[in-house]
């Protein structure tokens, strides 16, 4: 750098540091105590503090809902249900008065167009906070950003001393993509619905609205299907390194799907096909080629097993097992997984697919696939889940210019499974070490060529279990990466920037302290003391 541009620099820094100095000591006690808008993740839109306003959560409060709307009742009945054990107060739920009610209001009238089904317009006063959305999702979404708002003790299970103030905002916000999702593998290792639902809720906090559940692999067959019982009782009944099995009846599926949908999350069933299918062919002898049932697999190794392709009854199968779960399912989609397939031939994988993918059509499923399935012929509306390690794919390209949408979920990237760094205990390596960095610092938009922003539906951080046991690992793992995948979803790429990102997320600390989550304490992001 040249002199003159040495000294700019210098009295730019000195003129920031004045400033930043000046504006502390300007600020009022309440004022300082409320949390900036600048730590809500994902980064909304736009959000303007008002400045020397603030509202205080008192023991008089009401959560008042839109009225006439059960939907807006139950989002006031879940903020509630947060807020109660920490604050300690009644907080009652009831419809909302005309005029503009002091309190807590969620309501379904006055929100802007521009934020669509799932974004909302958030305005605190020192009276109100009022939360306007089109749709309940974007009530649930501005919900997520109020709980960001409050202090981190307002998360916790007991009482504690406030007080609860919010720094007066206009916020107006609403996601980049329509689909933020998770994935949980529950193959290799089985996780009870509790430790799902706990998953569920943390997904909610970051306004991902999809969970994508892995429900078999060679490893294990974790639904109950009625037509082919073998498949849970047995195939269900191992899991990675000898560790116990599970599976969840139809009963405890249909629980978390209406769990998920009560976070506004849809669940997308996986059935992972024609390979990684070990546990339903020794499940079932009829079912191999050869007709003899190989042995369970606890090992993890992967490309190794295929459905007889030119068997008849695959299809018959495959049509029973997709047609019970669509009908527990309400969400659009089913995900027939297609990856790795190593002991399938060519010609056998685009047959197999082909006929796979109508059937999902027939039960009146869109289908989504790993980015493998591009190679079959496409179907409609055949969604595709990237998962490589490089920028471009000649065939996912050219599926994306035929129409083929795409969810990112590059493996160097969002691969929750990734070792953070070498000496992580837990995940693998094969794509790569995953910092918070690598993780956030990338556009789901423009990453892929040929893949440009109108072909990406979203994107999807996947968590595969090989070497994932408990709701302890899951914790360690998606905190704080998952975070990061959930502000490239919902975020403008304007708000891009690694700097205030690793800010913002050293922010959320505290509050995963207050919820029991032992994340990662990434050295790349400087955590407030005590979190
Ligand atoms: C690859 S990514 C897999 C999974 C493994 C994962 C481990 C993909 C579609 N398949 O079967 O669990 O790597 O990181």
């Amino acid at each position: 750098m040249t002199g003159p541009g040495i000294r700019r620099t210098l009295s730019a820094l000195a003129l920031a540091v004045a400033t930043g100095a000046a504006a502390l000591l300007a600020a009022p006690a309440a004022q300082a105590a409320t949390i900036p808008l600048t730590s809500v993740v994902p980064a909304p839109v736009t959000a303007a503090p008002t400045a020397g306003v603030t509202y205080t959560l008192g023991s008089a409060t009401t959560v008042y809902t839109e009225p006439g709307s059960t939907a807006a009742a139950d989002i006031g009945a879940y903020l509630a249900g947060i807020l109660r054990p920490s604050t300690g107060y009644a907080l009652p739920v009831a419809p909302a008065p005309t005029g503009s009610p002091s309190g807590i209001a969620l309501l379904l009238t006055g929100a802007p167009a521009s934020v669509g089904a799932q974004g909302y317009q958030l305005d605190v006063t020192s009276t109100a906070v009022t939360v306007r959305a089109n749709q309940p999702a974007g009530l649930f979404a501005g919900v997520q950003t109020l709980r960001q708002l409050l202090p981190a003790a307002v998360e916790a299970t007991t009482v504690q001393a406030g007080p609860w103030q919010v720094g007066g905002a206009h916020v107006v916000d609403y996601p980049r993509f329509g689909y933020r999702g998770a994935m949980l593998d529950v193959a290799r290792h089985f996780f009870p619905p509790a430790a799902v639902r706990r998953y569920v809720d943390q997904l909610a906090l970051y306004k991902i609205n999809y969970l994508h559940l892995h429900l078999s692999d060679d490893q294990g067959w974790r639904i109950a299907i009625n037509s082919w019982p073998n498949l849970a009782v047995y195939g269900g009944g191992t899991a990675v390194g000898g560790d116990p099995g599970g599976y969840y009846t139809q009963a405890d599926y249909t629980a978390l799907v209406a769990y998920a949908a009560s976070r506004y999350i849809t669940v997308v069933p996986e059935i992972d096909m024609p390979g990684h299918t070990n546990a339903a062919l020794a499940s079932y002898a009829q079912l191999n080629c050869n007709g003899v049932a190989p042995a369970r697999y606890t090992g993890t190794n992967v490309g190794f097993s295929s459905l007889c392709v030119p068997l008849a009854l695959t299809y018959t199968f495959i049509d029973q097992v997709v047609g019970e779960l669509a009908a527990l399912t309400p969400g659009p989609y089913l995900h027939i997984g297609g990856d790795e397939a190593s002991s399938t031939s060519a010609t056998d994988y685009t047959t197999f697919i082909d006929r796979v993918q109508q059937i999902v059509a027939a039960h009146g499923k869109t289908v989504l696939g790993w980015h493998d399935v591009v190679h079959a012929t496409p179907q409609p509306s055949r969604i595709a889940q990237f998962w490589g390690t490089g920028t471009s794919d000649a065939a996912v390209a050219a599926a994306a210019a035929n129409g083929t949408k795409v969810i990112m979920s590059p493996a160097n990237r969002a691969y929750l499974d990734m070792k953070y760094k070498n000496s992580t205990r837990l995940g693998q390596k094969w794509a790569g070490l995953i910092d918070v960095d690598k993780a956030y610092d990338w556009n789901p938009g423009a990453y892929l060529s040929g893949v440009g922003e109108s072909s990406v539906l979203g994107v999807e951080a996947p968590l595969w279990t090989e070497t994932i046991r408990t709701t302890a690992d899951i914790d360690y793992m998606a905190f704080p990466r998952l975070p990061a995948l959930a502000e490239l979803g919902w975020s403008p790429y304007s708000t891009h920037n690694l700097t205030a990102f690793k800010t913002r997320l050293g922010a959320q600390g505290p509050r995963w302290r207050v919820m029991g989550i032992g994340y990662y304490q990434s050295t790349q992001v400087s955590w407030p003391a005590g979190s």
